[in-house]
């Protein structure tokens, strides 16, 4: 398989989860800048929705979307752990924070990585950050992570875009649970090894 992605971008999220699951993959880098491959390759030519995460499979398909990406790596090895069985109630409790991460952090977290979005905007994203953040901290009360004592694939996404909050100027450094929950994430030797591998960490 390959992983086409762009250091710290979203693209971290499936990146940890290979890691996590010990999958063999090679990482090639689509700059999120350039939209150009290391030899120049044009990226909107593989993926033409343009953006990372994209996973190429070894028959050739290609598959985009990071919440769907995690799931069909996580489902690859079940007896990982990283994903509840389909059809089951814990299964959709991942789906829903894997939405929930999607759709109230990481789409709110791309307006303050955009220099069209006057100050003005970004104020309200911010504050919108802000409070889906709050409620995170609530909900990590007591738990290691966002399905309890174990490690899951929400956790990945949740870690990745929760990492963009200081580049945009999101404090959140008040919030407890978020901040053990960053630092336990960051800890796994996965994680580490994901952020050395894209040149995040010496
Ligand atoms: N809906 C997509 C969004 C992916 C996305 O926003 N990727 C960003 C990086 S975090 C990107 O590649 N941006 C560059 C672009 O859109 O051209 C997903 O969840 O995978």
């Amino acid at each position: 398989m390959k992983l086409y992605y762009s250091p710290g971008a979203c693209s971290m999220s499936p990146h940890i989860v290979l890691r996590e699951l010990g999958l063999p993959f090679e990482a090639v880098l689509a700059s999120t800048k350039t939209h150009k491959l290391a030899d120049g390759t044009d990226y909107y030519t593989i993926n033409p929705k343009g953006y990372v995460p994209l996973l190429e499979l070894d028959d050739g398909q290609r598959l985009s979307e990071g919440p769907a990406i995690v799931q069909y790596l996580a489902d690859k090895e079940p007896t990982k752990g990283l994903i509840a069985a389909a059809g089951t109630m814990p299964r959709y409790r991942q789906i829903e924070w894997l939405n929930f991460v999607s759709s109230e952090l990481h789409k709110s977290y791309s307006p303050l990585f955009n220099p069209a979005m006057p100050e003005e905007g970004k104020a309200v994203f911010r504050k919108r950050l802000r409070g889906r953040y709050e409620y995170l901290n609530q909900q990590l009360e007591g738990r290691s992570f966002l399905m309890g004592d174990a490690f899951s694939v929400p956790d990945a996404y949740l870690f990745t875009v929760t990492n963009w909050a200081k580049a945009v100027g999101l404090d959140i450094t008040d919030l407890p649970n978020v901040q053990a929950f960053q630092a336990r994430m960051a800890a796994r030797p996965a994680v580490q090894a994901t952020m050395k591998a894209e040149g995040l960490l010496k």
